[in-house]
C-alpha cells in the first residue's frame, strides 16, 4: 500500500501504539482526559450527558484499536468476506453493549463512582441509533453482534439516515410523531471524509462500437451524488474482533454548493441542488412490511448499493485475483429485497465496466448474492415501476430486461408451451405501469434463498415462489430460523438473571454457547433457587411499574400478571385482537358481585408499539387503547384487578426494561402471516412465557420448550384461505362474545364512535380479513386458562425455568453459523494468537 510507513520506521509506531485502559485507574485517567481536552469541560460543568460522552470516549478508543487490529488481520488472512446489505440497522444503543462486550462494564461502574456517578444514569444519557422499522432492522443489528462475537470477516453495509425512526408521543390518546434527529454527538461513528463513490443517477445510454469493432455501453450525464463512508465499530463478544458497519451518507459531489451558480446570484438554486444531494439519505422509510413506490426510497437503495458495491469490488481489486475468484471471496447477503439493485450493479460493473462476457459475469453475480425474504405480506413485496427506472436508472433498465430475457428463455426451454408460466414468473409484471418485481429478481440473482422460520419456509415455497421451486428444485430454497443475541437480549438487559443462570452454571460461558442453558433443567426443584428466580422476576416488574408511573401516571401493581403486547402496530399482529380481550375482561369484571371479583387474578396489560404514520387502521389501534385504558383505569369497580398501558415509544432500550418485567408476552398474529418474531424468543429466555397462535418461530419455541409451557390458541395456517372464504360465502356470524364488546365500543363508552366504528366494520363488514372473530373464543379461554395457572406461583416458575434452559436453539450465534456453512461458505477468523498476546499484556 502506497501510504504505508517503511518498514525502518515501524519499530516507534509499534512502540508508541496505545494499548488501551484496562485497570479502574486508567479508566479514570482517560475519562478526565477526555472530558477536560476533548470536551472542554471540568469538574465544574460535568453533568451525566459530559460523563456518558467522556465514558464513551475511553471505551471508542479502546475498540478503535481492536477494530484496526481486526482490520489488518483480516485483510491479511485474506479469506472469504460475508457483506450482510440491509437498509435497516436497529442497534439501540452502544456503550453499555461495549462494556459488556469488551468485559470492563465493572470497571466502569467503580471509576464512575469515584468520579461522583451512577453507571445506569450515565447509560440512560445516549440516544438509541434507531436506524429501522421493526423485527427486519434489529434480527440486522443481532446478526452484526453475532458474526463479530464468532469472529466472521464481516461487514455491515448500510445507510447513514440523519433522521432514524420518528420518536412517538401519545396526546389525547393520538399518535404523534416526532423526528428523531440523533447525530447530535455521537461518538460511534468514524466519518471517513477520503472513502467516498460517486454515485450517478438519470442521464441516458450511448451504445456504439469502438475503433476495435467491440459493443460499448455508456451511461452518461444525469446527476453526481457523492457517497461519504462513516463507520460503525461492532464489537465481538470476549473476542478481540471488531467487525465493521459501514453506513454511507449522502452530499452534493463538489461537497460544496455550485460556486458558479452561487457567485451569479443564484444562491437559492446552488442551496437546493446540495440540499437534494443531501435528502437521498435524510431520512428512514417509517414503513414496517410496506412498500410505496417513491422515488426517493429508489434513489436510497440504488445509492447505498452502488456506493457498498464500489467498495466491495474496490477492495477485491487490491488483491489483484481474476474474476472468477470473486465468489471465492465474496458473499454478498441481501437482506430482503431492498439491496436488490445490487445485482444488476455488479452485473453492469462486470460487463460495462469491466469488459466481461455477459454469461461469465452473470455466473459470478449468481454465485455471489443470495436472499433473505422476511415476509409474505402482498402489501410488502416490492414492485418497482418501470417508468421510474428508466428515467433514474436507464441503463440498470436495459440490464433488468436482459436478464429477463435470458431466464425467460431457460424457463421456455425447460417448460416448453407453459406460456402462463413464462408470465406468471417473468421479472416483469404487465400492469399499468408495468413493474419490476424485485423478489424475482432477487431469486434470479441469487444461489440460495431462504426464509426465517420453519412455517415461513415452507410457506414461500408453497406460495408466493412455488412456481421458482419448479424452475430451480427445491435446494435453492432453504430455512434458517431466525435468533437473538443473548448478550444484549439477556445479560446486558437481565443482568441479575444472567447473573444467577452463571452462577449454576459455573460460567458466563453460555452467553457464547447458549445450549449450555439445559444444564440449568436439574435446578427446577432447587427452591432457593426458584425463589432467586422469582425475586429477580418480581425486581424487574418493580422497575417496569415504577417507568410506567413515570411516563403515563398510572399506578400498577407489580404483583399482578404483567401482560406485554409490544411490536409495530398492525392489523396482521392483531392488537385489536388483544385490546377487544381486555373489553372483554373488563365486561366480565363488571358483571361480578364485590365477593366474587375478590377471586380474580389481576392483570396489567402493557401495550408498546409505533404505527406507519400513513397507516390509519393501526393509529385508530391506538386510539382504541389509550381511551379503554383512560375508562378502565378510572373506574373504582375494577381497581387494581385490571390496567390497561400504552407505553410510548417502543424502541430497543425500552425492550431491554419491558422484555425482562413481562410474565406473558403476544404473539398473536394470523396464522401464517408473521414469518418468525424475534421478540417471542427474548420474552422466553428472560423467564416470561408466551400466549401465540401456531405462526412463525412460535411454533419451533413450542418444539423446544414443550406444548405445556406455551399457550397456543387459534386456528391453523392451513384452514386460513378456507375461512376467509367463509366470511364471504357461509353462514357466517360474529362470535357472540365478541359482540358484546363491539356494542360497548359502539355505545361511545370510549368516545369516537365514528372511527372505532371502521375497526369494528373490518371485522362485521369487510371480510374480517385477520380472522379476529374466529379466534376470539379461543383467545379468550386460554387467557382464562392462564389466569388459573398463575395462581400456581410454583408451578409457573418451574415453567419458566424449564422454558429458559430450553431456548439454546435461538441464538443468533446458531442461525449465523448456519449461514456460514449452508449459504455464504466462510469460516470464522483464527484469533487465538490475538488472545495470547492480549493475556500477555
Ligand atoms: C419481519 C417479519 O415481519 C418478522 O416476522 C421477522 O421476525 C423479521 O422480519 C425478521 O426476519 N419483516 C419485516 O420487518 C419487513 O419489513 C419486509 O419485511
Amino acid at each position: 500500500v502506497e501510504s504505508s510507513i517503511p518498514e525502518h520506521m515501524r519499530e516507534a509506531w509499534r512502540k508508541y501504539s496505545p494499548s488501551g485502559f484496562t485497570t479502574k485507574d486508567q479508566f479514570e485517567t482517560e475519562i478526565v482526559r477526555h472530558i477536560e481536552t476533548t470536551l472542554a469541560r471540568s469538574l465544574f460543568n460535568c453533568d451525566e450527558l459530559a460523563a456518558y460522552s467522556g465514558t464513551a470516549l475511553a471505551f471508542r478508543d479502546r475498540l478503535i484499536m481492536d477494530w484496526n487490529k481486526t482490520q489488518q488481520r483480516q485483510t491479511f488472512a485474506d479469506q472469504k468476506r460475508i457483506y450482510y446489505l440491509s437498509l435497516e440497522f436497529l442497534m439501540g444503543r452502544a456503550l453499555d453493549n461495549a462494556m459488556l462486550n469488551v468485559g470492563l462494564k465493572n470497571v466502569a461502574k467503580e471509576g464512575l463512582a469515584d468520579l461522583g456517578f451512577r453507571i445506569e444514569d450515565v447509560i440512560n444519557q445516549e440516544h438509541d441509533a434507531a436506524l429501522g422499522n421493526g423485527g427486519l432492522g434489529r434480527l440486522a443489528a443481532c446478526f452484526l453482534d453475532s458474526m463479530a462475537s464468532l469472529n466472521y470477516p464481516a461487514w455491515g453495509y448500510g445507510l447513514r439516515y440523519r433522521y432514524g425512526i420518528f420518536k412517538q408521543e401519545i396526546e389525547n390518546g393520538y399518535q404523534v410523531e416526532i423526528p428523531d434527529y440523533w447525530l447530535d454527538f455521537n461518538p460511534w461513528e468514524f466519518a471517513r471524509h477520503d472513502v467516498t463513490v460517486d454515485v450517478q443517477f438519470y442521464g441516458w445510454v450511448n451504445k456504439y462500437t469502438d475503433d476495435e469493432g467491440k459493443q460499448i455501453v455508456s451511461w452518461q450525464d444525469g446527476e453526481i451524488v457523492t457517497a461519504v463512508a462513516y463507520d460503525v465499530p461492532v464489537p465481538g463478544y470476549g473476542t478481540p474482533t471488531v467487525n465493521n458497519l459501514r453506513l454511507w451518507s449522502s452530499k452534493a459531489s463538489s461537497g460544496e454548493f455550485d460556486f458558479s451558480k452561487f457567485n451569479s446570484g443564484e444562491y437559492e438554486s446552488a442551496v437546493a441542488d446540495q440540499q437534494r444531494a443531501e435528502t437521498i439519505s435524510a431520512v428512514l422509510y417509517p414503513n414496517d412490511n410496506l412498500e410505496r413506490g417513491k422515488e426517493l426510497r429508489l434513489k436510497q437503495q440504488y445509492f447505498w448499493c452502488a456506493a457498498s458495491l464500489f467498495d466491495i469490488v474496490r477492495r477485491f481489486k487490491k488483491t489483484n485475483r481474476k474474476w472468477s475468484e470473486f465468489p471465492d471471496q465474496v458473499a454478498i447477503q441481501l437482506n430482503d429485497t431492498h439491496p436488490t439493485l445490487a445485482v444488476v450493479e455488479l452485473q453492469r460493473i462486470l460487463v460495462d465496466k469491466e469488459g466481461l462476457e455477459w454469461q461469465t459475469a452473470w455466473d459470478i453475480v449468481t454465485k455471489t448474492f443470495s436472499y433473505t425474504n422476511h415476509t409474505v405480506l402482498p402489501e410488502a413485496l416490492e414492485k418497482w415501476s418501470v417508468p421510474l427506472i428508466q428515467n433514474l436508472l436507464p441503463r440498470h433498465l436495459q440490464i433488468i430486461y436482459e436478464i429477463n430475457l435470458s431466464f425467460l428463455q431457460t424457463v421456455e426451454r425447460r417448460f416448453p408451451k407453459d406460456r402462463e408460466l413464462l408470465g406468471r414468473v417473468s421479472l416483469i409484471e404487465e400492469s399499468q405501469p408495468k413493474t419490476v418485481r424485485m423478489a424475482y429478481l432477487a431469486i434470479v440473482g441469487s444461489h440460495k434463498v431462504n426464509g426465517v422460520a420453519e412455517l415461513h419456509s415452507d410457506l414461500i415455497k408453497t406460495t408466493i415462489f412455488k412456481d421458482f421451486v419448479r424452475i430451480y428444485g427445491p435446494d435453492k430454497f432453504i430455512n434458517v430460523t431466525n435468533g437473538i443475541t443473548p448478550r444484549r437480549w439477556l445479560h446486558q438487559a437481565n443482568p441479575r438473571l444472567s447473573e444467577l443462570i452463571a452462577s449454576k452454571l459455573g460460567s458466563y460461558e453460555f452467553l457464547k454457547d447458549l445450549t449450555l442453558l439445559n444444564k440449568l433443567e436439574p435446578f427446577v426443584d432447587d427452591k432457593e433457587f426458584k425463589k432467586e428466580w422469582a425475586e429477580i422476576k418480581y425486581a424487574n416488574k418493580v422497575r417496569l411499574a415504577q417507568h410506567i408511573l413515570k411516563t403515563t401516571g398510572v399506578s400498577v401493581n407489580p404483583k399482578a400478571l404483567f401482560d406485554v403486547q409490544v411490536k409495530r402496530i398492525h392489523e396482521y399482529k392483531r392488537q385489536q385482537l388483544n385490546v377487544f380481550g381486555v373489553i372483554h375482561r373488563y365486561l366480565a369484571i363488571k358483571s361480578l358481585s364485590s365477593e366474587e371479583r375478590k377471586k380474580l387474578a389481576p392483570r396489567v396489560t402493557i401495550f408498546g408499539g409505533k404505527a406507519a404514520p400513513g397507516y390509519w387502521m393501526a393509529k385508530t389501534i391506538i386510539h382504541l387503547i389509550n381511551k379503554v385504558g383512560e375508562v378502565i383505569n378510572n373506574d373504582p369497580d375494577v381497581g387494581d384487578l385490571l390496567k390497561v398501558i400504552f407505553l410510548e415509544d417502543y424502541n430497543v432500550s425500552k425492550a431491554e426494561i419491558i422484555i425482562p418485567a413481562s410474565d406473558i408476552s403476544e404473539h398473536i398474529s394470523t396464522a401464517g402471516t408473521e414469518a418468525s418474531g424475534t421478540s417471542n424468543m427474548k420474552f422466553v429466555l428472560n423467564g416470561g412465557l408466551i400466549i401465540g397462535t401456531l405462526d412463525g418461530a412460535n411454533i419451533e419455541i413450542t418444539r423446544e420448550i414443550g406444548e405445556q409451557n406455551v399457550f397456543l390458541f387459534g386456528n391453523l395456517s392451513e384452514d386460513v384461505e378456507d375461512l376467509r372464504h367463509n366470511h364471504f360465502y357461509g353462514d357466517y356470524q360474529v362470535d357472540p362474545e365478541l359482540q358484546k364488546v363491539f356494542d360497548l365500543i359502539k355505545s361511545g363508552k370510549f368516545g369516537d364512535e365514528g372511527s372505532f366504528g371502521a375497526l369494528i366494520g373490518a371485522i362485521t363488514e369487510h371480510g374480517d380479513y385477520y380472522l379476529v372473530s374466529d379466534d376470539f373464543n379461543s383467545y379468550t379461554k386460554t387467557q382464562d386458562l392462564i389466569d388459573e395457572t398463575f395462581k400456581n406461583q410454583d408451578e409457573w416458575v418451574t415453567k419458566c425455568i424449564t422454558s429458559v434452559a430450553r431456548m439454546g436453539f435461538f441464538t443468533s450465534d446458531r442461525c449465523i453459523n448456519e449461514y456460514a456453512d449452508t449459504i455464504w461458505n466462510i469460516e470464522p477468523l483464527d484469533v487465538a494468537e490475538e488472545k495470547q498476546v492480549r493475556a500477555r499484556t
